[in-house]
């Protein structure tokens, strides 16, 4: 499936202050796809939208996923499970007052030959590190994020003291029936680490210090570098659910295909 060895690592945990969890999380390494995704919601609503998500998009890359596609072929693959997520959490929320108004973000990884195809809706996120550096692949779609395109301020953390709310999301999935989905695709390199999060940590552990944790996991399992990013975001104050998703790439795979 891929050139090179590539090393799998994902946690949820409710956290320290919420009563449940409403995040999700589905990585299968031998299909290679990770999902992680946020649920919103009353009562166990966002749960639900959540685990429904992570399911449809699941079983689209057990039934439906080619091999040795191109990585546009993924993308364009990858935006058409969200796509469907989206028209499920929608079509259930129509039909069950309980779940009226639930949603949820996702991002979405499919790992090929040398390229990880990505999509995306919400404020979960997708990160690279690379040679030291933590790149935010991603772009929230979120209301603090427009502010910020917008010019109004130069960062994120510039609008937060501004007194502008970080998580009020402009896009989510079960909003309506149709849902613009945003993503890309990225090249692998030898030593690279991408991450897929939920607000629960991003909210909780600065940027430099994910990439620290992520910088120190070279030459060690990829497991304790998840625990620990948990354990961080809780050390914190977990004040929400944190959820992540790690893929490592290794150097040239023995196995020829
Ligand atoms: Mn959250």
């Amino acid at each position: 499936m891929t050139a090179h060895t590539l090393e799998y690592a994902w946690r949820t945990d409710r956290g320290r202050v919420r009563a449940g969890n409403e995040d999700a999380v589905a990585v299968d390494p031998a299909l290679g796809f990770l999902i992680v995704a946020d649920g919103i919601g009353g009562a166990r609503a966002g749960e639900v939208a959540s685990a429904l998500a992570a399911e449809v998009i699941a079983k689209r890359f057990r039934e439906h996923m080619a091999y040795q596609i191109p990585s546009d072929a993924a993308q364009a693959f990858v935006e058409t499970a969200i796509q469907d997520a989206n028209l499920a959490i929608w079509t259930l929320s129509k039909a069950e007052p309980d779940l009226s108004g639930m949603g949820t973000t996702v991002v979405v990884g499919s790992v090929g030959d040398a390229w990880l195809a990505f999509g995306y809706v919400g404020d979960s996120r997708l990160y690279r590190l690379r040679e030291g550096r933590l790149e935010q692949l991603s772009r929230d779609h979120s209301f603090i994020q427009e502010v910020v395109d917008q010019g109004f301020f130069s960062t994120r953390e510039d609008a937060r003291r501004y007194g502008i709310g970080a998580n009020i999301l402009t896009r989510a999935l079960g909003s309506s029936s149709k849902v613009k989905v945003s993503g890309g695709v990225a090249d692998l390199a030898r030593g690279d680490i991408f991450l897929f999060c939920t607000d629960g940590l991003t909210g909780m552990v600065p940027e430099d210090w994910l990439c620290q944790v992520l910088t120190a996991s070279f030459g060690n399992d990829l497991e304790p570098a998840a625990e620990a990013l948990v354990r961080l975001a809780n050390e914190r104050g977990g004040n929400d659910n944190i959820t992540l998703a790690l893929l490592r790439v290794g150097g040239p795979s023995t196995e020829s295909r």
